[in-house]
């Protein structure tokens, strides 16, 4: 993959509360930004390789829900390279989907991603193996969270796997004040200063809404999932297996 521009936007661009927009400035250096802000981002696409060794089967549909530039959906090609599956990449960020098509043709890489820009809630779900939602629940409307959910489960295979990663919320103020000064510590350690996570901070206000991890766990089992394991934490950041 080609190295993705430097993240600069919060250096430059003064912001007002909640305007974050996944546009084509963001998409341009997205890769940059997220390994740089997201503790462990590269860590889950690892493990995105390991879970769907066990769960993708042939003459299935893997969904990479919010899959931006389509790491999760490289990494379940890596782990599977002869599975006959349809892997749809869904976002609905035109500016995401157009570089993620710009890089399969690029790469004459693999024609089993099928990058479709829609609405997450809107779209279909059927004969899934493995669903992902990677660091973007959090940007869908809470309520309309649980019928995602549920209709993720619905068009799972059975005993097939919802792979979750989020920003999770702390109940105790003390806590939470406390692993977001940690997070932001490790932003400081990743180049970013003081000015960009502030603006960043307030950029993403009402726009990235964390639960907690009760929520999550009481969420994915009202929806129907039968096991909700823990897989990866690191500081705020939590990913979640889900079977079916
Ligand atoms: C990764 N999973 O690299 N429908 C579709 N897409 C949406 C919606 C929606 N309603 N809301 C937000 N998005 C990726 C990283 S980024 C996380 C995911 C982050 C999309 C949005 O356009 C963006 O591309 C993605 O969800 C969230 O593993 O930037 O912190």
């Amino acid at each position: 993959m080609p190295a993705s521009k430097k993240d600069r936007i919060y250096l430059q661009r003064p912001t007002h509360p909640g305007d974050f927009v996944f546009d084509e400035a963001v998409a341009e250096v997205f890769e940059d930004m997220i390994t740089r802000s997201v503790p462990g981002y590269e860590a889950v696409h690892r493990l995105v390789q390991v879970v769907a060794r066990k769960f993708v089967t042939e003459g299935s549909s893997v969904y990479d829900f919010g899959c931006s530039l389509g790491a999760a959906s490289f990494a379940v090609c890596q782990a599977v390279p002869q599975a006959r599956v349809d892997i749809l990449a869904v976002d609905n960020s035109q500016a995401m989907i157009d570089r993620l098509q710009q890089r399969l043709e690029g790469m004459h890489s693999d024609a089993r991603i099928k990058p479709v820009c829609a609405d997450i809630t809107e779209v279909d779900i059927q004969n899934a193996s493995l669903a992902i939602l990677n660091y973007t629940l959090q940007f869908i409307d809470p309520a309309r969270r649980d019928s995602l959910i549920r209709k993720i489960h619905s068009g799972l295979r059975q005993d097939a796997a919802l792979l979750l990663s989020e920003k999770v919320k702390y109940p105790d103020p003390d806590e939470d004040a406390l692993m977001q000064s940690l997070h932001e510590s490790f932003k400081q350690g990743q180049h970013y200063s003081a000015l960009e996570i502030t603006r960043k901070r307030e950029a993403l206000e009402n726009v990235l809404i964390r639960d907690t991890h009760e929520q999550h766990r009481a969420r994915l089992h009202r929806a129907g999932f039968s096991r909700v394991h823990v897989l990866v934490q690191y500081l705020n950041f939590i990913t979640y297996i889900a079977i079916k």
